[in-house]
């Protein structure tokens, strides 16, 4: 078994628990035993009236960190405003599972179903894990990536969602990446049980361009590792709010997911990781009570993940054996 799917593996355990003592928590002051590979970064000051637009924190308040011998991967903690996550984690709920957007669930009913998730989340009541809304694996935004080929095609491109696409050329901007375009995003719904196995994203066609990774929700153990499968990864914490990026030299790097694991329980209940917690007292602005409910209802044992990668080089269009597809 090759270093790689060892680590997998130890992280995915269940019984015995694995040691998560080197887990990179970047939550914790940079000490021992992280200092060893964790760098921090400074970035520089944006427009602040953008970035409470988008619900982020002035960018020269954000912590942004790298790791040693990973040159290209950043990271950034949490650096959403206090309840602003949830108006991104509507949408990646509400909205993108909608058409024009693929998702999973297409291939087992009429595409235009997939319109009514939400909808028909909301009849379920009591036992909501029994609705559409948690068989929902992902969706795919923009130049829609195909799983079967692992391609994308000029011809299977719908309009990358405006609100979205400004965010990601925000964060991008700010990070100093002012040329990269939001063309092609996946967003992953997981559940305790899930995992996604080593691999690295090598299908676009410009990989020279940086890849970004927003997560919501439950927190995920992610295993960051080399160009091969030979290089023993590193091991970290990715939790609600927190931006990866996998650029440069990092940007073809095997990476993984084997583990979600579930904040504390309160009075036995699952519940949700801190930050998201809301203040009661405050009425949701766009949602009803009983939408809350199924949101909070659905984030107890749930994160979202969704990444966004730039398709084609600068100037570029689709090379010619895409035009042949379909
Ligand atoms: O869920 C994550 O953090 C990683 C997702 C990922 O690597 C992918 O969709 O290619
Ligand atoms: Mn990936």
């Amino acid at each position: 078994m090759d270093p790689f799917k060892k680590e997998f593996k130890r992280y995915k355990q269940r019984q015995p628990p694995p040691d998560l003592s080197e887990v990179i928590d970047f939550t914790q002051p940079v000490g021992e035993p992280f200092k060893k590979w964790v760098t921090t970064t400074e970035t520089h000051i944006s427009d602040v009236a953008r970035t409470s637009d988008f619900g982020l924190l002035p960018s020269n308040e954000w912590r942004v960190y790298g790791i040693r011998d990973h040159p290209g991967f950043i990271f950034i903690l949490n650096p959403f405003l206090p309840g602003a996550q949830w108006q991104w984690i509507e949408k990646c709920i509400k909205d993108y599972p909608c058409k024009p957007n693929l998702c999973n669930l297409d291939a087992h009913m009429e595409r235009t179903c997939t319109n009514t998730i939400w909808d028909e989340s909301r009849s379920f009541e009591s036992c909501m894990k029994k609705s559409l809304l948690y068989k929902l694996r992902w969706v795919t935004l923009g130049y829609h990536y195909n799983w079967d080929d692992k391609t994308y095609n000029k011809k299977r491109h719908t309009p990358f969602p405006p609100d979205l696409g400004q965010l990601m050329e925000f964060i991008a901007t700010t990070l100093q990446f002012p040329s990269f375009k939001p063309e092609a995003g996946i967003i992953n719904y997981y559940h305790l049980d899930s995992t996604l196995s080593g691999h690295t994203d090598h299908s676009e066609f410009d990989l020279t361009a940086p890849l970004f990774s927003l997560s919501f929700g439950q927190t995920a153990i992610f295993l960051l590792g080399g160009k091969t499968r030979e290089q023993v990864p590193l091991a970290m914490y990715l939790r609600s709010g927190d931006i990866m990026i996998m650029a440069r030299n990092s940007r073809l790097a095997y990476h993984a997911v084997p583990r979600i694991l579930s904040s504390p329980t309160h009075a036995g209940a699952q519940s949700l990781p801190l930050c998201l917690m809301k203040d009661k007292d405050k009425p949701s602005e766009n949602c009803s009570e009983k939408d809350d409910v199924i949101l909070e209802h659905y984030l107890t044992s749930s994160r979202i993940n969704f990444n966004v990668r730039q398709v084609l080089a600068p100037g570029k269009e689709f090379p010619d054996e895409g035009l042949e597809e379909e």
